[in-house]
């Protein structure tokens, strides 16, 4: 069933996930949901026509709903990082109401320097917790927490795209294998393989000078993935004896790429490996759960 019957501490709830299946952000969530044995079902979005969330404002994914068992209000839980923190403060203050937890998570629109809208939700990172019954130590380690969780998603991430379709050849693989696994049409598939390879091709150039990415691409991804080794040190995760939420986000979003050549390419290049398995057991065997 959809029950949520984790052993987190979480009240009955159905969680739906919408999401494209390589979407690093979507991984990123699942990675979050899966360690913590949260049961979710999975809409797969078509990514041409996105019909399945023509219903929503928000036109990206991932978004979640949470359906409490009992109330009959849907919560709409949209972005990545946004989710993660709210179901996290949501199971360590599970006397407080989920709406009320939202509120916490606000919708900012400002602009930029040359007046384009700008919408960002608020506190992203941060999982609420009780300040009077926090230690100085944990406040410490979560600052850590937020520093690093922030860096997948301003920084880490964006070595992604510029690596997977560096080359025309890279391009067309990686599209390959996402037309395949996603929810395309069958005439879509072939459009989207060929067309939109070549169109990531270009985007990922952009992309490039965009993030400031070194001219080999890859020396970049390297360079991010031993910074975050350098910040794991001799700990078995960031997160110490137990994966954080970054450890999560660092696997989730290079869970996106494991079939590509980039990801062999960073497997051979650096000592990231050991890492890698390490939280992608801890995430498949729902080892937050407990
Ligand atoms: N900050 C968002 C998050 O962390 O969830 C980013 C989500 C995002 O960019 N999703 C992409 C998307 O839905 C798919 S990888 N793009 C559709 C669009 O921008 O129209």
């Amino acid at each position: 069933t959809a029950q949520c019957q984790s052993s987190v501490d979480l009240p009955p709830m159905k969680v739906t996930l919408y999401q494209y299946l390589t979407c690093p952000f979507c991984c990123k969530t699942r990675a979050f949901l899966e360690y913590y044995g949260i049961d979710f079902q999975v809409v797969e979005v078509n990514p041409l026509s996105r019909r399945e969330i023509g219903w929503s404002d928000y036109k990206k994914v991932p978004i979640v709903i949470v359906e409490l068992d009992g109330k009959d209000d849907k919560q709409q839980l949209n972005d990545s990082s946004v989710i993660i923190s709210i179901l996290k403060t949501f199971m360590v203050n599970t006397h407080k109401d989920l709406d009320n937890i939202v509120s916490y998570y606000p919708l900012m629109v400002t602009q930029d320097a040359n007046g384009k809208e700008v919408r960002e939700i608020a506190n992203k990172h941060w999982v609420m917790v009780d300040l009077e019954t926090m230690s100085e130590e944990y406040g410490k380690r979560r600052r850590a927490e937020v520093k690093w969780r922030k860096w997948v998603d301003d920084h880490f991430v964006h070595m992604l795209a510029p690596n997977i379709y560096r080359s025309q050849a890279e391009a067309l693989q990686a599209f390959d294998y996402i037309t395949n696994v996603q929810n395309f049409g069958p005439w879509e598939k072939w459009a989207a393989k060929y067309g939109g390879s070549a169109i990531m091709w270009t985007i990922a150039k952009r992309l490039k000078s965009k993030y400031q990415l070194k001219d080999d691409v890859r020396e970049s991804l390297y360079d991010a993935a031993n910074e975050w080794l350098k910040g794991v040190g001799k700990k078995k995760f960031m997160g110490g004896s137990q994966p954080n939420l970054a450890d999560l986000a660092v696997y989730g979003v290079l869970s996106s790429i494991e079939d590509f050549d980039t990801f062999r390419d960073l497997m051979e290049n650096t000592k990231m490996r050991p890492w890698y398995e390490r939280t992608k057991k801890a995430v498949k065997t729902h080892a937050g759960a407990n």
